[in-house]
């Protein structure tokens, strides 16, 4: 009787045992983690070390970022982050956020999705609601709209919110030089607004948000979000890597 309770891929070869979890993983969608915060918390060196690792882990992995990541949303990009501070109107910004969004779900987020691969996102749909809707008085009515007609299965597994005070990451934003200014320029209150919002987010979907304090080292920052990752994914570090 015992016998019967034996799983029968325990009596299999471990070479069938590896060629079928193989033919899973091929076959199975990808996973979509998006990284939100304010300015200044150090997202795009979080988003290497976490690709570094998830591909040491086994994972395929895209890194890519928003407004931006196909070559017409990189056009839009230009047209939303330079310029004067009032160049556009929150609902305007929402619109150009949306079309950029559009083509680069379409092109390079869900064909990736398709393929097994994970994608890491430098920003995404939380920051439309954080900077146009909350922080820029966007209606809410417009943003919940636009989500509804136009992720369709973009929906992030897991969205990572860097947190840290609105001076520090105002601070380290103005230490790189580029041009892309537009929204750095747009003062305390508005930076204060959207720390907020992004709180606010996480707590209403804690689910699919972690918040992970971006004060301090690199490394500790790196680390909270593996535990994160590993934990809310079900990623494990192999063995030597
Ligand atoms: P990064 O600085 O993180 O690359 O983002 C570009 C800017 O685009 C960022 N502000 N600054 N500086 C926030 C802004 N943004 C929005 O306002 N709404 C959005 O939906 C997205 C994706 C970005």
């Amino acid at each position: 009787m015992s016998s019967n309770l034996t799983p029968s891929a325990t009596r299999r070869p471990a070479l069938d045992n590896r060629a079928e979890a193989a033919n899973v993983r091929a076959m199975a969608r990808g996973r979509l983690i998006t990284f939100e915060g304010g300015e200044g918390a150090g997202k795009s060196t979080q988003i290497a070390m976490l690709a570094e690792r998830l591909r040491a882990a086994g994972r395929s992995i895209v890194t890519t970022r928003e407004p931006g990541g196909s070559p017409g949303a990189e056009s839009i990009r230009g047209l939303l982050l330079t310029g004067e501070v009032d160049r556009w109107s929150p609902f305007t910004e929402t619109l150009l956020m949306y079309a950029a969004r559009r083509d680069h779900i379409e092109r390079v987020i869900e064909p990736a999705l398709e393929r097994g691969e994970w994608v890491l996102s430098d920003r995404f749909a939380d920051s439309t609601r954080a900077y146009q809707g909350a922080a820029g008085g966007a209606p809410f009515e417009l943003i919940d709209a636009l989500e509804a007609q136009t992720l369709g299965a973009a929906r992030p597994d897991l969205t990572l919110i860097l947190d840290l005070p609105v001076e520090v990451g105002l601070a380290r934003a103005a230490e790189r030089s580029h041009a892309e200014v537009r929204f750095e320029a747009k003062g305390l209150a508005f930076h204060q607004r959207l720390r907020e919002a992004f709180r606010a987010i996480a707590e209403a979907e804690p689910q699919r948000c972690v918040v992970i304090g971006a004060s301090g080292s690199r490394e500790a920052v790196a680390e909270a979000i593996w535990r994160a990752v590993a934990d809310r994914l079900g990623v494990q570090q192999r063995e030597g890597a």
